[in-house]
């Protein structure tokens, strides 16, 4: 019998190409039919044909309290009676402002957009602008959303359709992005050395969340700093993913690096359309309308979305909320890892704050060309295995996973049942 969601799917090609809206909804790598979800409370969802999962994509990030978090919908629900949009300033905007330069030490001044890409397009476009530069250096894996000049050897949804650099991106803007390895530090020294002053900027994922989870490895960033600042060139962090998903003060933080400029999203709107991008007050100043660098928006600084974004980022401010988080999180993967032991399949996982990776090999990749051994037959069976058992992980080899505040311990215990039954049947 054909499901309700198998009918919205065949219904939704007619109208949308591939049936989605972002192509890493559309399951290409790991086959079968995208889900419709219907709801989400908590660490659950709910399908068209009204089937639960345990959710560990989490909208790709945003969700670290959990779908529908009380307090976040309350705030929307405040937000909208008094209107949606102004086009205009607002007081909510500037109270996310200075909240998130109190939050993120590098960020003296900041902008709102609305999608990580456009934060990241921003970012970039300044870092030019503040330089006077054209080239870029961008890592193989990372994904900084789809603007022309980092669809480049991108990854995410570019690497699991197989097409990292996309078609439609002219020649020559692709010709002002250089792609090094991820964790190349000789690569970049290298780079540095040939075209130093002519680098605008390096954008990097402190850590990578878009070809799996790859942590950087000792030296990588503080490489990076160092030569950036050598060479007058901006450091730009894209921490749209990670930008406190793994840990308050950002991957930054973490690793104690000050970068230039930073972007974020996802968590930062709580759910609803939100990014932004900031950094050192000089080179902000850059900016229009004070500066010669352009950049705009309709819905820039939304008051729904920045009420969102505010209800979340003081949630996430309470003590102890990254420990528990962090706590959560590997109790996931060291279980998993632990069963997949017991049945002798080569697996492994590590956790970084709220986000994961799960990898069919026998060691955690430390490159994207690591990434690119996991076996992704194993990983598409386990996929469509755990879905069966309501258990939802990201519909690609190449994403990073997410727990949020909602998972419970009965959440994690239900997670490793499931891949108990899996694995004994693998
Ligand atoms: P958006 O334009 O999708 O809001 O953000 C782009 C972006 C920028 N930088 C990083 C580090 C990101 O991870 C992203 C978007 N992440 C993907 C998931 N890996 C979004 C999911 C999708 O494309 O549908």
């Amino acid at each position: 019998m054909t499901s309700l969601n198998q009918k919205l799917f065949e219904f939704s090609q007619e109208y949308i190409p591939g049936g989605v809206n972002s192509p890493v909804r559309a399951f290409k790598s790991v086959g079968g039919v995208p889900i419709f979800f219907r709801r989400g409370k908590g660490a659950y969802v709910w399908d068209a044909d009204n089937n639960s999962y345990i959710d560990y994509v989490g909208s790709w990030g945003p969700l670290i309290l959990g779908h529908a978090h009380p307090k976040v919908i309350k705030a929307v629900q405040t937000a909208v009676k008094n209107g949606l949009t102004f086009g205009a300033p607002t007081e909510a905007e500037l109270e996310i402002a200075q909240l998130l330069c109190t939050l993120v030490p590098s960020i003296e001044q900041v902008r709102l957009v609305s999608s990580g890409t456009e934060a990241t397009m921003s970012a970039i476009r300044l870092a030019r602008g503040y330089t006077g530069r054209n080239r870029i250096i961008k890592f193989e894996g990372c994904y900084h959303g789809h603007d022309d000049a980092l669809l480049v050897k991108a990854g995410s949804g570019a690497l699991t359709l197989g097409c990292p650099s996309s078609a439609g991106v002219s020649a020559e803007i692709a010709s002002y992005t250089t792609v090094l390895d991820y964790n190349d530090q000789d690569g970049l020294e290298k780079i540095f050395g040939q075209f130093g002053e002519e680098i605008a900027a390096v954008i990097v994922e402190p850590v990578a969340g878009n070809m799996n989870l790859v942590t950087p490895k000792p030296g990588f960033l503080s490489t990076l700093r160092e030569l950036c600042t050598k060479h007058g060139s901006v450091l730009v962090f894209d921490e749209v993913m990670t930008g406190f998903r793994v840990g308050l003060k950002c991957a930054q933080g973490i690793y104690n690096i000050k970068p230039d400029l930073t972007t974020l999203g996802k968590v930062i709107g709580g759910g609803m359309p939100m990014a932004a991008f900031g950094g050192r007050r000089d080179i902000m100043q850059c900016l229009a309308p004070i500066g010669p660098v352009y950049q705009a928006g309709t819905l820039s600084g939304n008051p729904i979305a920045v009420n969102a974004g505010l209800a979340t980022l003081r949630l996430i401010q309470v003590s102890g909320f990254y420990k528990k988080l962090a706590t959560r999180n590997l109790q996931l993967t060291e279980g998993l890892t632990k069963v997949a032991k017991k049945y002798g399949i080569t697996f492994c996982a590590q956790s970084l704050g709220g986000m994961f990776g799960l990898y069919f090999r026998s060691n955690i990749p430390t490159s994207y060309a690591e990434v690119m051994e996991c076996d992704r037959k194993s990983f598409n069976r386990f996929f469509h295995a755990m879905l069966r058992e309501g258990i939802y992980f990201a519909p690609s080899p190449f994403e990073a996973g997410f727990v949020s505040s909602a998972h419970s311990n009965k959440e994690i215990n239900s997670t490793l049942s499931a891949a108990e039954k899996v694995f004994s049947n693998w």
